[in-house]
């Protein structure tokens, strides 16, 4: 694979290192964040948010997620009209600050399209573009699009997850959506691929989608990956969701090995620096001709 570079609209996004992106969850009742940019009316404080978004700049982050729908396990689907609410106004006041990549966490055609229009630079979709409408939105917005695997729906997904072969199970959605994707017109260079950690997962699938990671690399997609805080990571450890930073840079070091390019996270330096570890061990790899034979 050369040199991936991602058009986020007028902004590019070199992934030749790899990238931290820092999770903004602008809804009340998200696992982690939920809640933390509201006012006591309940109303959205733009304020919090922005300074919430210079810290992460200021720690490394190069991505801004930014997320109005809740889709931890159990949270309730939210209505367009209240999403739109939550995300576009957020969209724009973070552009018009900061000149960072923001990317949003949206399976909803007119999110996708206005968010565009207010300087949104990518499209995760944790619904991978199923969403009547969202593959031509997607395409219209000319913006890269994250593609990710989850069974069910949050609501209920983790109820009782089943598969035969869980590798082999993501691994043909992924490239299922990868197809549909590429013929609706959307350039192969601007497409990612998440295998949707916690969506629809035992912790057993979980696990095995970290140690066969590498096999997805052969889609040739750069994969991002979220573990952060997770309930996978909260099992083992028997730990709340603010004591899962060491267990989640764990999982997130294993899939910097295999070859993550993008880590979505709430604890950003902390997994800034990991990047900058692995980094200097792959530096320190070239010209090591021992290596290659
Ligand atoms: C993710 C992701 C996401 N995760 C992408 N987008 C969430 N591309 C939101 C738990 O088990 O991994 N990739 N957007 C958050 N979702 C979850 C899922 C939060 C599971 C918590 C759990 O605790």
């Amino acid at each position: 694979m050369d040199e991936q570079i991602l058009t986020c609209g007028d902004l590019s996004l070199s992934l030749l290192t790899p990238k931290v992106m820092g999770v903004l969850n602008v809804t009340p009742d998200s696992f982690s964040d939920g809640g933390s940019y509201h006012k006591s009316s309940g109303e959205l404080d733009l304020k919090l948010v922005l300074q919430r978004v210079q810290i992460m700049l200021d720690e490394g982050a190069e991505i801004i997620d930014v997320g109005g729908e809740s889709t931890r396990p159990g949270a309730a689907q939210v209505g367009i009209e209240e999403e739109l609410k939550r995300v576009v106004p957020v969209v724009a006041a973070i552009r018009k600050q900061f000149d960072v990549v923001v990317s949003v966490d949206t399976s909803s055609p007119a999110v996708i399209r206005q968010a565009a229009d207010h300087g949104a630079g990518l499209i995760n979709d944790v619904r991978a573009l199923m969403v009547d409408g969202a593959l031509n939105a997607a395409v219209d917005s000319r913006l890269p699009v994250c593609l990710m695997h989850m069974q069910g729906q949050p609501q209920s997904m983790q109820s009782s997850p089943s598969y035969s072969d869980i590798v082999a199970e993501v691994y043909d959605f992924l490239s299922q959506r990868l197809a549909a994707c590429t013929a609706a017109g959307i350039d192969r260079q601007q497409i990612l691929l998440d295998p949707g950690f916690g969506f629809g997962k035992s912790r057993a699938h979980n696990l095995t989608l970290v140690n066969e990671l590498h096999r997805f690399t052969t889609l040739e997609c750069p994969l991002l990956v979220g573990f952060s805080r997770k309930s996978t990571v909260g099992e083992i450890l028997n730990k709340p969701v603010n004591e899962r930073v060491y267990g989640s840079l764990a999982l997130a070091y294993e899939a910097l090995r295999q070859g993550a390019k993008i880590l979505r996270v709430h604890d950003v330096a902390a997994t800034v620096d990991i990047v900058k570890i692995h980094n200097a061990l792959e530096d320190n790899r070239i010209g090591e001709e021992w290596y290659e034979s």
